[in-house]
């Protein structure tokens, strides 16, 4: 072989090992985790989420999802985002105030008057400045999701009226906004991690606990709960987050690409919430359970006058007042 022949194939050699070791480490794969199941409004959010980040980074990014809360409850989750063991999750604000207090003003009760009006409110200035104090918490928060409106079910009873709910022993999320208000209502408040939550009013160990109706058909809590009245009585965000380090470390085109992607996932997750309102009465009756669905509402937003005026000087009048003026 000549010399040259031979320098020529030395190389294309040593370029084949450094394209090879090039494309093989070119792969990062990331966790992203959810409490719900995969068929549920935020395992829909994360699938499509998945699909995008490799679509729009042409496969150099990978994102593996875990549902049914497999990586822990949803404070786990945001703590192992924080701390960077894991990349991604998609979680509701439930125990976000413990992280990041600023958010606490949006779980008040009966500040949206629908969800066009949340997702308004979270799109536009107000919402999208909140996602930036996430930054100074090792956060990175891509997007608003949502779970819906909550609503209540438990063993005992139709829930009609405020007056009804008077003694009734229910889980609540780790929130010290919903905590309070709930109080209010006469309810025995159990905060507990959702994981935990089926077993708990399987046993008994709770009466009722509230959720969306995508949240109580995902994790067919119609096979423990028979009363469920639609209260509406708080609108529940989600918020995809991602560790601030690992984001920190995207191309610019890359961080462009999970924003993205994570509003692509957002839309899925909202468009599914949509469908799971529009047929979850009918889909829940049919599977037993009695559904109160002309509660007064009014009656509800009176019972927390005491708690209202509490939240007023908690959060301000004017920036609660700010919020429900959007429109
Ligand atoms: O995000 O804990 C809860 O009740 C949440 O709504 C649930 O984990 C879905």
């Amino acid at each position: 072989m000549k010399l040259s022949k031979l320098l020529i194939s030395m190389g294309l050699a040593t370029g084949l090992a450094f394209g090879f070791l090039a494309s093989a480490s070119a792969q990062t794969t990331m966790k992203i985790s959810i409490s719900t199941s995969k068929n549920s409004h935020q395992g829909v959010g994360i699938d499509v989420f998945a699909t995008e980040i490799e679509k729009r980074t042409a496969g150099r990014y990978k994102v593996q999802t875990f549902y049914d809360g497999s990586l822990g409850g949803e404070r786990e989750s945001i703590e192992a985002v924080q701390l960077g063991t894991q990349e991604l999750t998609l979680t509701s604000t439930g125990p976000v105030p413990n992280f990041v207090p600023e958010t606490k003003i949006i779980d008040v009760p009966f500040l949206f008057r629908d969800k066009a009006h949340a997702r308004m409110v979270l799109d536009g200035p107000f919402g999208q400045d909140l996602l930036t104090k996430f930054d100074a918490k090792g956060f990175k928060a891509l997007a608003w999701a949502e779970n819906g409106f909550r609503h209540m079910t438990n063993s005992k009873r139709d829930v009609k009226v405020p007056e009804d709910l008077k003694g009734l022993k229910m889980r609540t999320m780790e929130n010290p906004v919903h905590i309070a208000a709930y109080k209010g209502l006469g309810i025995v408040t159990t905060p507990m991690a959702f994981p935990e939550v089926f077993t708990a009013l399987q046993q008994g160990t709770v009466d009722g606990q509230e959720n969306p109706l995508s949240v109580i058909m995902a994790s067919k809590f119609d096979q423990v709960q028979k009363h469920l009245s639609l209260t509406g009585h708080v609108y529940s965000p989600c918020l995809i987050l991602m560790n601030k380090a690992s984001f920190d470390k995207l191309s610019a085109a890359d961080k462009t690409a999970f924003i993205e992607s994570a509003r692509e996932a957002a839309k899925a997750n909202r468009a599914r919430v949509d469908s799971d309102d529009a047929k979850g009465v009918t889909e829940l009756r049919a599977k037993g359970m009695t559904v109160i669905d002309n509660v007064d509402k009014a009656k509800f937003v009176a019972a927390l006058a005491p708690v209202n005026a509490e939240f007023e000087k908690q959060f301000g009048k004017a920036n609660l007042d700010a919020i429900r003026n959007v429109k």
